[in-house]
């Protein structure tokens, strides 16, 4: 599957706007045949989660089903080429039905789909799109849940700390494409090897200096994959700089590996997102154009060296946040409005990483990080793993065979969801590492049995980047049993809130110690969340937790033990913003560890971050 795009072979749309939608707790439209079409529909805007959008309806607790519809012309010019309908997301497992014909199904909420509807939607006609959302997260989904029936109805009960939403909450499209065409595509980079580190150039570019990668010769491994007859057809693999200058160009059979030299390259780097453009061609034998497909190529290497994490083989140190995609009204829905702001917030702190917490982020993300030279930690959907947080819900043991246990069949769900995570992202230069889950409990055999294929299995498919997972506190080294297994290590600490909660000294000492040990096992650290939650406006002259004093000195706290620790090469606070949660009891409209606010407005901890991070950009 390849993502949309206009060329010479490919047209696509995009069927954002208003929907006609229903909600359906009982079920209902499955046996009356909503599928032909949805009765007494209201509205419902795509992207968006259906959460909050209609006040008083009760969505945000929804649990079930919900149905979208809307109709749309195929253009008659589409005649002869397949039409393909994708989705980017629809949380968290959906049918659909074009002109009443099922054509789709997928599970998992945050990853993309497509169906080809060529037979089902005949060019120069409407066609219905009618969607069945559905929302209920069991043990054997990615992420787990368990469904209750309680007095006020079905309740959802997860054991992860934000906000079910749900809906079609990313861009829906149409698209026309050539029956022999592209449908997959890889590339792999690789910079000339060098004696030293190479020297890093300097220049000033704007918002302050730049920290620019020398040129080095590189290769790029190009395969592309083609669906359809392409017996005799041939694919030409042009690259092109910046500038739209030709630097490499070469030939080879359809599904073949194409080698491009690059002489001089210019890497793609933190705070540098230079990228070539990758320009395909398949020509059948008499020469005539079946297929163009472009992309845009970073070219770049990720290893780790003992403790230290090397992107063109010079070490880097994160700087950044675990992040949400959660607003106000819109909930997960994509907007490019509050993507780029946050984007250019990340910029106001001088941050050059992220990790996408706790589940696959909207793909136009990872083109504003691939742009700025972010480096980002893409997290697979796999979070509240863990029967710490499940409220008894789960076996005390985790993963296994049993009712309460997370086992075989989740196993089988979370390599799909790795597999599918993969093939979208890896393209993105700036994903620098994967990570499996977010703090699974890690210490038992049963999780060793359940990760270690899945650790595996991302290592074949991706022997280019790091594998990781962020590690939950009760996981400690030596007990962890997946730590051994990655190569990055992830640690989620909450010294001075959930532990020392309002010593900030006797915080600074037990976390000086914990990551002393977890520095003995030799590789390279990122503190992958670390804060305090705390309510704008809430100010103290003492150490109080909730203020936003305490947040700003607790972060100073950690920073200030992370600069003594060599292996930590990575801080990312939790969280960029506040966001919306199941309602808790330590939980004040959401989880308050934004050092931003909901709607991005800066707390005391935001202005302390940004003088930090802001001299650690100069230094570079
Ligand atoms: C960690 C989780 C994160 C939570 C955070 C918190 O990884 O999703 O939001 O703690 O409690 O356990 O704020």
């Amino acid at each position: 599957m390849l993502r949309p795009q206009d060329g010479p072979t490919r047209e696509s749309t995009r069927l954002d706007g208003v929907w006609r939608f229903r909600a359906d707790p009982d079920g209902t439209g499955r046996d009356a045949a909503w599928s032909r079409g949805v009765p007494d529909a209201g509205r419902m805007p795509v992207p968006s989660s259906y959460g909050d959008v209609l006040p008083g309806s009760g969505l945000r607790q929804h649990v079930g089903d919900v149905w979208y519809e809307r109709e749309v012309w195929v253009p008659s010019g589409w005649r002869g080429r397949r039409v393909l309908l994708r989705f980017d997301a629809a949380a968290h497992e959906a049918t659909v039905w074009v002109n009443g014909v099922e054509v789709a199904r997928h599970v998992g909420g945050y990853l993309p789909f497509e169906a080809d509807v060529t037979d089902a939607a005949p060019a120069g006609e409407p066609a219905r799109v009618v969607v069945r959302v559905g929302n209920e997260l069991t043990l054997a989904t990615i992420p787990p849940g368990v469904v209750e029936t309680t007095a006020s109805g079905r309740r959802q009960r997860y054991f992860h700390d934000f906000l079910h939403y749900s809906g079609l909450h990313r861009s829906v499209w149409l698209s026309a494409v050539p029956p022999v065409r592209f449908d997959t595509l890889d590339v792999a980079t690789e910079l000339a090897p060098t004696g030293e580190p190479p020297p890093v150039e300097r220049a000033t570019g704007e918002g302050g200096p730049v920290a620019r990668a020398a040129r080095r010769d590189a290769t790029v491994r190009v395969r592309a994959g083609v669906a359809g007859d392409a017996s005799g057809a041939v694919v030409t693999a042009v690259l092109l700089d910046a500038d739209e200058r030709e630097v490499a160009r070469d030939a080879g059979d359809a599904g073949a590996a194409i080698e491009l030299a690059v002489p001089d390259a210019h890497p793609w780097a933190p705070g540098d997102g230079y990228r070539y453009l990758l320009r395909l061609e398949l020509r059948d034998a008499a020469g005539d154009l079946l297929d163009a497909y472009a992309t845009r190529v970073g070219i770049r290497t990720v290893r780790v060296d003992g403790a230290r994490l090397l992107v063109n083989d010079v070490p880097v140190r994160l700087r950044g946040f675990g992040r949400h995609e959660d607003h106000p009204v819109r909930g997960k829905g994509h907007d490019d409005v509050l993507a780029v702001h946050d984007h250019e917030l990340l910029g106001w702190f001088g941050a050059n990483s992220f990790r996408t917490s706790h589940y696959p982020y909207a793909e136009e993300v990872l083109d504003l990080a691939d742009e700025d030279g972010l480096l980002v930690i893409s997290e697979s959907p796999a979070v509240g793993q863990n029967a710490v947080f499940s409220g008894g819900r789960l076996g005390a043991e985790t993963f296994g065979e049993g009712p309460d246990l997370i086992g075989a069949d989740a196993q089988a769900a979370h390599a799909r969801v790795l597999r599918e995570l993969l093939a979208r992202d890896a393209l993105h230069p700036s994903v620098i590492a994967w990570s499996i889950a977010n703090e699974p409990a890690s210490s038992t055999d049963a999780a060793e049995r359940y990760f270690a294929p899945l650790v595996d299995l991302v290592r074949e498919l991706d022997p280019s980047r790091p594998v990781t997972f962020a590690n939950e506190t009760s996981n400690r080294p030596g007990r962890c049993r997946v730590t051994p297994m990655v190569d990055l290590l992830l640690v989620n600490r909450y010294l001075g809130w959930y532990v020392d909660t309002g010593d900030l000294v006797s915080a600074e000492e037990h976390l000086r110690a914990e990551l002393a040990a977890w520095a003995e096992l030799g590789k390279p650290i990122v503190v992958s969340e670390f804060g305090a939650d705390a309510v704008a406006g809430v100010h103290h002259l003492d150490p109080e937790p909730w203020s936003e004093e305490y947040q700003r000195d607790l972060v100073a706290m950690s920073t200030r033990v992370f600069d003594t620790v060599p292996a930590v090469i990575g801080e990312h606070v939790w969280n960029l913003a506040d966001f919306a949660t199941a309602p808790g009891l330590i939980r004040v409209d959401g989880n308050r560890k934004g050092v931003l606010t909901r709607q991005r407005q800066p707390k005391a901890a935001a202005w302390a971050l940004r003088e930090r991070w802001r001299a650690a950009a100069e230094r570079e």
